[in-house]
């Protein structure tokens, strides 16, 4: 790095003026929050075997995954670190059935984040990649105020990532471009490293659990197949790289293009079944796809256009390079 390296908190600021004036007070606030938070996350990951941090705690969350003690005590430490800004007045998380409300931070200006405090925490146990997503929406100003999140995902305000990889990564948006991070593990500051991600157009590689084809839509299937035939003045075959952490997954595709996926089982045709969650996953992911030149995608609509009637709801998404993404949208269409 160049020069004296931007903090998170002076880009933060420098952010400032991109957010309605009712709402910047409260995205500044939680989202410098979860950038200390992540420095603390980060400590805790990369001790959690010296300190009996791995494996189960017995019990399914809402969505149905078993609970691994790092979910819990991720999901605790994020809603400690919210509350004590005054600034959440509901937190909507992976590992809570209900969302909790903080009336005291209801005023007008109270945001509501949702959040996947440990996403991909399968990988865990094997010291796999893992992640942190959040997405901040405006509050209504009453109590409670989750219900404020519901809605599409063009309501969102902020949305980023944590990466904890070899170093942890940040990545965020409050609508103005896609700005990365690195934690200076010394000092437990993020550094820019990343300014304005621009994603390539088109990309050579995919991610997708390929265990699943059985069960995806005809057109689907026939986007897969094509992405794998060889033809050398299309770039193809595309390589397959897929970690099961969808931050991991999702934050190469930023960075080199081309396609995360994760679409609906449909097994049965007239019931599709996604896997991953609307408001802490898949619409957060499609705000910072798009800010970054991207496109997301369900295969047949615009993933910010999807609204959210329930919490925990599900939402299928093809996210990535804009000409691979509305590529991917083609076959959809023509299978349909
Ligand atoms: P995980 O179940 O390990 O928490 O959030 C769901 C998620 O991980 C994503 O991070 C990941 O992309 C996906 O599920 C992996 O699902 P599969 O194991 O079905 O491929």
């Amino acid at each position: 790095m160049a020069g004296t390296p931007v903090t998170l908190s002076e880009h933060l600021a420098s952010q400032r003026a991109a957010v309605s004036a009712d709402h910047a007070p409260g995205v500044m606030s939680v989202v410098g929050r979860i950038g200390r938070l992540a420095a603390v996350i980060a400590q805790e990951l990369a001790h959690a075997a010296l300190r009996d941090r791995l494996g189960y705690v017995g019990g399914v969350n809402v969505s149905g995954d078993e609970v691994k003690k790092l979910d819990i005590w991720g999901h605790e430490t994020v809603l400690a670190g919210l509350r004590s800004t005054g600034a959440c007045a509901a937190f909507i998380s992976e590992e809570a059935t209900e969302p909790i409300e903080i009336p005291e931070a209801g005023g007008a200006h109270g945001v509501v984040v949702c959040c996947d405090p440990v996403d991909g925490s399968s990988n865990l146990d094997v010291n796999g990649a893992v992640g942190t997503i959040f997405s901040v929406r405006p509050g209504n100003g009453r109590t409670p105020a989750a219900p404020a999140a519901l809605g599409p995902g063009t309501d969102q305000i902020a949305a980023g990532y944590v990466m904890y990889g070899p170093g942890t990564a940040f990545v965020y948006t409050v609508g103005t471009g896609v700005h990365g991070f690195i934690l200076n593990s010394e000092t437990g500051e993020f550094l820019l490293t990343h300014p304005d991600i621009r994603i390539p157009r088109r990309g050579k590689v995919y991610g997708i659990n390929e265990g699943n084809a059985h069960s995806w839509h005809p057109g689907q299937r026939a986007f897969v197949e094509h992405l794998r035939t060889p033809d050398k003045a299309s770039g193809r075959p595309y390589s397959l790289r897929y970690s099961g952490a969808m931050v991991a997954d999702v934050h190469r595709t930023l960075l080199d293009g081309g396609l995360f996926m994760y679409p609906a089982d449909c097994s049965d045709p007239a019931k599709p079944k996604a896997k991953l969650r609307l408001l802490y996953e898949v619409a957060p992911m499609g705000f910072i796809l798009e800010q970054a030149g991207g496109r997301a995608s369900t295969g047949t609509g615009r993933v910010l256009d999807v609204r959210a009637t329930d919490y925990h709801q599900r939402a299928p998404v093809i996210l990535g390079s804009p000409d691979d993404v509305s590529l991917a949208e083609e076959f959809y269409r023509r299978a349909s």
